[in-house]
């Protein structure tokens, strides 16, 4: 072919395939007008995901055009959130926002997910970094773990045995501040009198978890303070101090809901705990699903998501967001929390 003949041939081929693009563009579905997003929790029954669902749906009401779908496994599996996420895709939802019981085991799903389109982020208790896009937590990992600590240590008068109550063996969220506790017990000379003599899982049951409160005390009778950072154990445990005549004698602290623990701090089997708010925690992470379906971020550092009431919402490296700072409660702000989460 001669160069000016080769010259036309390619300017009609690339005009050829720009027609043809063009024609499978206008035949391809529309987005749908409304996206559906679904919050995936650790388990169904907890007071704290209802709380981060209400957000949800407070976001979604906001958008005008998300509808919410609320899952969880009747107990905080991995297995039972891969079958829920597995479903989940077949429905085409275009958002998942999940508080994941396995950092790593849920990955091979939510990248599945993510190749068929759909936009994955974690929240409370994140997926690593390959299985998602964006990773929100409630409050940065060392300042929650140094804060129960410090909590527990006021509370024993810095010295005696303590023991963790937490909620599985595999919440990355737990398991991230727990590691945060441990090194600063070890770390920090205001608290070389104070000694971890067990960690247990609840599970984030309450009848579990009721019963590892009750195992501590009969297999560390010196026991001075319990650290329940999970807000089924630390209810459990409130109970179990309150039914075994223990108030004043075991301390309790960790991260729980005013309207659970309102009972406990009156009663005084826990004179002072921590939480962040779950509603702004559910409220945000829909905020940050819309704005990646959206396209208007994609998850990478320097990101912002406009959050709403929430305000800037700012992305770092490996996709995580942070939120704020957590509350206190005690008897002071106790029955004014309770009303609200
Ligand atoms: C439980 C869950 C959740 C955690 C709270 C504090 O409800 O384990 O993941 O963030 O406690």
């Amino acid at each position: 072919m001669k160069k000016a003949n080769r010259i036309v041939f390619l300017v009609a081929v690339t005009a050829l395939i720009a027609v043809g693009t063009l024609a499978l563009g206008s035949c391809a579905p529309a987005a749908p007008k409304v996206s559906k997003i679904a919050i995936v929790v650790k388990s169904l029954g907890n007071g704290f995901f209802d709380a981060c669902r209400d957000g949800g749906q407070e976001a979604a009401k906001e958008l005008g055009n998300a509808e919410i779908i609320y899952q969880g496994p009747s107990t905080p599996t991995a297995e039972g959130q891969i079958e829920i996420i597995d479903s989940l895709i077949a429905q085409k939802v275009q958002g998942i926002c999940i508080s994941a019981n396995d950092a790593d085991a849920l990955i091979p799903i939510t990248k599945k997910a993510m190749s068929k389109g759909i936009k994955v982020m974690s929240f409370d208790s994140g997926i690593s970094k390959d299985g998602r896009m964006v990773d929100l937590v409630p409050s940065e990992t060392p300042l929650i773990g140094k804060q129960q600590v410090e909590l527990i240590s006021g509370l024993i008068g810095g010295e005696g045995e303590i023991a963790i109550l937490s909620a599985t063996s595999q919440a990355t969220n737990q398991n991230a501040w727990i590691e945060v506790m441990k090194a600063e017990l070890a770390a920090n000379p205001a608290y070389s009198k104070i000694k971890l003599v067990a960690t247990v899982y609840g599970d984030d049951l309450a009848d579990k978890s009721y019963r590892e409160a009750i195992g501590l005390f009969e297999a560390y009778p010196k026991l001075k303070g319990i650290i329940a950072p999970t807000t089924v154990g630390i209810a459990a445990a409130g109970k179990a101090i309150t039914d075994k005549k223990l108030i004043g004698k075991v301390q309790l602290t960790g991260l729980g809901l005013p309207s659970e623990m309102k009972f406990y701090v009156e009663n005084g089997a826990c004179a002072k705990f921590a939480l962040w708010n779950p509603i702004d925690l559910g409220y945000t992470s829909v905020m940050i699903t819309n704005a990646l379906i959206k396209k208007q971020v994609t998850g990478k550092d320097g990101d912002v998501v406009k959050a709403g009431r929430m305000g800037d919402i700012k992305i770092g490296a490996n996709g995580s967001a942070v939120m704020g700072v957590p509350f206190v409660f005690e008897k002071s702000n106790i029955e004014q929390y309770a009303k609200m989460f």
